[in-house]
C-alpha cells in the first residue's frame, strides 16, 4: 500500500447515529470493504458503507445459483494488502464457490472490525451533489438522508440483473428465477421440468448441476459459447504450502500481467508454432484447464487467424465429447472469436448434453416468442416447464450506477451525462461529478482482470488521492473535459487493438441490454499498463484533474 498517511483514530462521526461523513461508500463487496478499511484506518476519515444486501459479499451475496463458482483461482481471488491475512486464510478448492468466498469476506470484515461502519439492507435511492456545500446528499430507500464530501461507488460490475422482456412472463404458472438474485434457501429441482435461458458463464456452470436433480432440463441457447474445463479440485497440502511460501512472488506475477491472474501469457505465437506442436500445447492446456487456456499463445486475442486455431481446437473437443452430432454442431456454431466474450470454464458442461434428460434448443434459429402459462414457446415449438431459470446476465458495468439516480453539478443526471455511453477519466471520475469515485468503473480494466487485483489498485489510488487532497488543503477534485475525451479515445484504441469488439452480442459492449449504447466499456490495454498510467497521473500531481478548495 503506497498511502503515506498515518493511521489515525476514527473520528467522532464514526458512530452509527451520525448522518454526516467524510465519505460514503456504496457496496460491501471486495471493493467496499477494502475502501472502508483504507479510508477509516489509514486516513482516519469517518466512513459509512451502505449495502443493499443483508451481509457482506457483493456479487457473491446474490449469485448463489447452482454451480456458482469463481473462475479466478482461489489463491489469486483474495486481497493481497495484508501479509497476515494471506498467512491466516486457507482456501480449500482450486476455485472458490459462494459459501467459501462469503466466509472469507466475513472473516476479513470481522478481522478488521469493518461491520460497525456498514449499514446492511440499505439501498441508495439517490445521490445528488450539492455544489454550494460541496457535499453529496444521499438518500436511502429507508428514507434516511446522509451527506458526505466523497461518494465512492463500490457497486461491482455485474450487479444489476438483466431479465429479458419476454411477453407472457406474468402468466407463467410455474416459478422463475434470475441467477443473480437467487433465493438464499435454494431451489428444489427434483421432479421438475426446468428451462434454462442463457449460455454465458452462468448458464454453463448451472446446467450440469440442475440436470443432476431435475426431471428434465431444456437449455435455450441463443449464442453458442466456448468453454474449457475448469478442472476444479480440492487443493493439495503441497499447493497450500506453495501459496504461503511464495505469496510475494505470486502477487508480483499478478500485478505485472495483463489480466491480473497468477500466471503469465506464453511468449509464443499460435501461427508461428508448427501445427503438431500447437495441437500438443492446446491438449496440455485443455488438461490443465482454467483461464490458463487463453494464455497458451500470445496472439489469441489480437490475431483472428491465431484465434481460429483455438476455436477449431475447442470445436473439435465439443464434437468429440457430445455424442449427438446435431447437438454438437449447435453447441459449436460460434459467431465470435474465442475469448472475445468472457470465456467460461466449466465442469462437465458439454458432457451434460449426453444425458437423456437434457435437450438443447437453438433460439437463434427459432427465437423465443413468448412465455405461456405452461412454459416457453419458440417459433417452432412449445416447451412445457415447471421452472424457468434466467441465466441472462447483467446490465453490466453501468447498470448499477445508472439505476442509483446520481446527479452531479447543476443537477445533471449521470444517465444524461452517459446517454451515449460511459465517459470518464481512467474509469475513476466523471466530469461534472466532483468528489465521486467509481471503483472498477467503466473505462478501467475491471472485468478483463482478476477482480481483486483491479479493486485493490483502484481503492489504493483513490485513498492516495484523498490523502493528497487532505495534505494540500484541497476539497474538490474533478477530471478536466479534455482528459475525459482523451481517455475515452484511449479506451477505444485499446479495444480496437484486440478481437474483443468482434463479439457483437457481448455485454462488454452493452449489446445484451436493448437500447443500451454500443460502447466497448472495459479498458483492454492491460492491468499492468493501466496501473502505470494511473501511477504516472498521481506522480504528476494528478494530471488531468482539477482541484479546488
Ligand atoms: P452473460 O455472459 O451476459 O450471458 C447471458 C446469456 O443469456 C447469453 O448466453 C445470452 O445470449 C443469453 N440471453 C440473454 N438474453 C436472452 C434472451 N432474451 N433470449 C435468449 N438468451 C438470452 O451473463 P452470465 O451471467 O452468464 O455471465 C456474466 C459474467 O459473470 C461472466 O462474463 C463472468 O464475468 C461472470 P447472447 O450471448 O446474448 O446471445
Amino acid at each position: 500500500m503506497a498511502t503515506t498517511s498515518t493511521v489515525k483514530e476514527a473520528s467522532k462521526s464514526d458512530s452509527p447515529q451520525a448522518r454526516s461523513f467524510d465519505a460514503l461508500v456504496v457496496g460491501a463487496g471486495f471493493s467496499g470493504l477494502y475502501q472502508l478499511l483504507c479510508l477509516r484506518d489509514r486516513l482516519g476519515l469517518s466512513v459509512q458503507v451502505l449495502e443493499a444486501g443483508g451481509g457482506v459479499g457483493g456479487t457473491w451475496y446474490w449469485n448463489r445459483y447452482p454451480g456458482a463458482r469463481c473462475d479466478s483461482e482461489s489463491h489469486s481471488y483474495c486481497y493481497s494488502f495484508s501479509d497476515e491475512l494471506t498467512k491466516e486464510w486457507e482456501w480449500s478448492e482450486r476455485y472458490p464457490g459462494p459459501p467459501e468466498i462469503l466466509r472469507y469476506l466475513n472473516y476479513v470484515a470481522d478481522r478488521f472490525d469493518l461491520k460497525r461502519n456498514i449499514r446492511f439492507n440499505t439501498r441508495v435511492s439517490s445521490a445528488h451533489y450539492d455544489e454550494a456545500a460541496n457535499l453529496w446528499r444521499v438518500n436511502t430507500d429507508a428514507g434516511e438522508a446522509l451527506t458526505a464530501q466523497f461518494l465512492i461507488t463500490a457497486v461491482g460490475c455485474l450487479s444489476s440483473a438483466n431479465i429479458p422482456n419476454i411477453s407472457g412472463i406474468d402468466t407463467f404458472n410455474g416459478r422463475w428465477y434470475h441467477t443473480g438474485e437467487w433465493p438464499h434457501e435454494g431451489v428444489d429441482f427434483s421432479g421438475k421440468r426446468v428451462g434454462l435461458i442463457g449460455t454465458g458463464s452462468t448458464g454453463i456452470q448451472a446446467a450440469p448441476v440442475i440436470a443432476e436433480t431435475a426431471a428434465h432440463l431444456t437449455v435455450f441457447q441463443r449464442t453458442a459459447n466456448y468453454s474449457v474445463p475448469a478442472r476444479n479440485a480440492p487443493l493439495t497440502p503441497e499447493f497450500k504450502r506453495y501459496v504461503k511460501e511464495n505469496a510475494a512472488e505470486i502477487r508480483q506475477v499478478m500485478q505485472s500481467t495483463v489480466n491480473g491472474h497468477p500466471f503469465t501469457i506464453a511468449d509464443r505465437s499460435a501461427l508461428e508454432t508448427p501445427p503438431e506442436e500447437r495441437q500438443a500445447i492446446y491438449e496440455a492446456a485443455w488438461e490443465i484447464g482454467s483461464l490458463r487456456f487463453r494464455a497458451a499463445f500470445r496472439d489469441l486475442l489480437t490475431d483472428k487467424a491465431a484465434n481460429d486455431t483455438a476455436a477449431d481446437f475447442i470445436r473439435a473437443k465439443i464434437r468429440e465429447i457430445v455424442k449427438d452430432p446435431a447437438t454438437a454442431a449447435k453447441l459449436s456454431d460460434f459467431d465470435h472469436p474465442y475469448a472475445a466474450k468472457r470465456p467460461p470454464i466449466d465442469t462437465d458442461y458439454f458432457e451434460t448434453f449426453n444425458r437423456d434428460n437434457v435437450k438443447l434448443v437453438d433460439v437463434r434459429a427459432a427465437p423465443i416468442e413468448e412465455i405461456t402459462p405452461q412454459g416457453i414457446r419458440t417459433r417452432d415449438a412449445e416447451y412445457p416447464l415447471d421452472i424457468i431459470v434466467f441465466a441472462t446476465g447483467f446490465d453490466g458495468m453501468t447498470g448499477s450506477l445508472l439505476r442509483m439516480d446520481i446527479r452531479g453539478r447543476d443537477g445533471l443526471p449521470l444517465t444524461k451525462a452517459w446517454a451515449a455511453g460511459p465517459r470518464n477519466y481512467l474509469g475513476l471520475q466523471v466530469a461534472g461529478f466532483p468528489n465521486l469515485f467509481t471503483v472498477t468503473g467503466p473505462g478501467s480494466p475491471s472485468v478483463l482482470c482478476n477482480m481483486p487485483v483491479a479493486i485493490e489498485q483502484h481503492v489504493e489510488w483513490i485513498t492516495d488521492c484523498i490523502a493528497y487532497m487532505r495534505e494540500h488543503g484541497l476539497t474538490r477534485i474533478e477530471p478536466k473535459n479534455e482528459a475525459v475525451d482523451a481517455w475515452v479515445a484511449e479506451v477505444n484504441v485499446a479495444a480496437e487493438a484486440t478481437l474483443l469488439p468482434l463479439a457483437k452480442h457481448s455485454w462488454y459492449l452493452g449489446a445484451n441490454v436493448p437500447g443500451k449504447p454500443r460502447v466497448f466499456m472495459p479498458y483492454a490495454g492491460g492491468m499492468a499498463h493501466y496501473r502505470k498510467i494511473c501511477a504516472d497521473v498521481a506522480t504528476k500531481d494528478y494530471e488531468g484533474f482539477t482541484f479546488s478548495g
